[in-house]
């Protein structure tokens, strides 16, 4: 049942992601428009939103779960739960709501609803800096992802735990093949992996170095870190990645892979496991090398 939630998740996430995530490049007034299409798995009338799982947003967003307002609460009447939808999505310079809101269909909820812990516009977003996170590492020391200013990074979000061979251990895998490649690579001698666990609770100090030690990663390259309960969860959310307990030791989540450059800017994120460690280096080498 997990397993077929967590290959929903990625099928529901599996589209290109397109080069502009929410385009910083874009500053004119006129707000941009987007055809949604989706589900509503919550509805907060009060609040005049919704939760949408929603497709690939092209040129906006990937494939995820977010929080939406509408325009007009008028625009919530005959709306429950399970609704497919299509709806207009205005994005604004500093908000974005429904314009548009038409059912199409109604169907059963698959996944139980995550309320993501960022709005749309706060997630990072390509050419942007990427927010700080109080992140420790194997041996319990801060690590904060500010500390690795100076240096290309690849991070990936996984959790030791995992049982789905195309999620975390694909992610482990990748990694390690590019450490592979970025330690016979002059060029990418700067170059740090960061594996970041969402799961905190399970995955302490001590299970992140064992973890370490049983893939063979290199302690000058590449660390297994986590952050606090209170934080990580937001920290993910800013990837786009969701984590859902259901109340198993497996947990129902997507993916992020990001590439950020010696000054802490998004160069390039990946929400599928549609990457291959070749392209992961390639956009390391594409990043500025840091200044010596
Ligand atoms: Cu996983």
């Amino acid at each position: 049942m997990t397993r077929f939630n967590g290959i929903t998740l990625l099928r529901i996430a599996c589209f290109v992601l397109l080069a502009a995530i929410a385009g910083g490049c874009n500053r004119g007034p006129e707000p941009r428009k987007y055809e949604l299409k989706g589900q509503i798995l919550a509805i907060q009338p009060e609040r005049q939103e919704l939760l949408v799982k929603h497709e690939d947003i092209a040129g906006f967003m990937p494939a995820m779960t977010m929080p939406y307002k509408v325009s007009d609460a008028a625009l919530l009447a005959g709306k429950e739960p399970g609704d497919l939808i299509t709806a207009t999505l205005v994005v604004g310079e500093t908000e974005a709501h429904l314009s548009t809101l038409t059912k199409t269909g109604h169907a059963a909820i698959e996944v139980p609803p995550t309320q993501p812990e960022v709005s749309a516009l706060e997630m990072v977003q390509e050419g942007k800096p990427v927010p700080d996170a109080p992140l420790f590492d194997e041996d319990g020391k801060p690590r904060p992802l500010a500390s690795y200013r100076g240096h290309r990074v690849a991070l990936t979000f996984i959790y030791t735990r995992c049982p789905d061979a195309e999620f975390c251990p694909l992610m482990n895998q990748n990694f390690l093949a590019v450490q592979k490649i970025i330690a016979s690579t002059p060029e990418l001698s700067d170059v740090q992996l960061v594996s970041i666990s969402f799961d905190p609770e399970f995955d302490t100090p001590a299970v992140l170095k064992a973890q370490a030690q049983r893939l063979k990663a290199d302690p000058l390259r590449w660390h297994f870190v986590t952050a606090p309960a209170a934080a990580i969860g937001k920290f993910a959310s800013l990837f786009g990645v969701t984590v859902t307990s259901n109340g198993t030791p497996t947990l129902i989540h997507n993916l992020g892979t990001a590439v950020i450059d010696p000054d802490g800017r998004l160069v390039k994120l990946y929400s599928t496991n549609q990457w291959t460690p070749a392209e992961l280096v390639a956009q390391l080498k594409a990043a500025p090398a840091p200044a010596r």
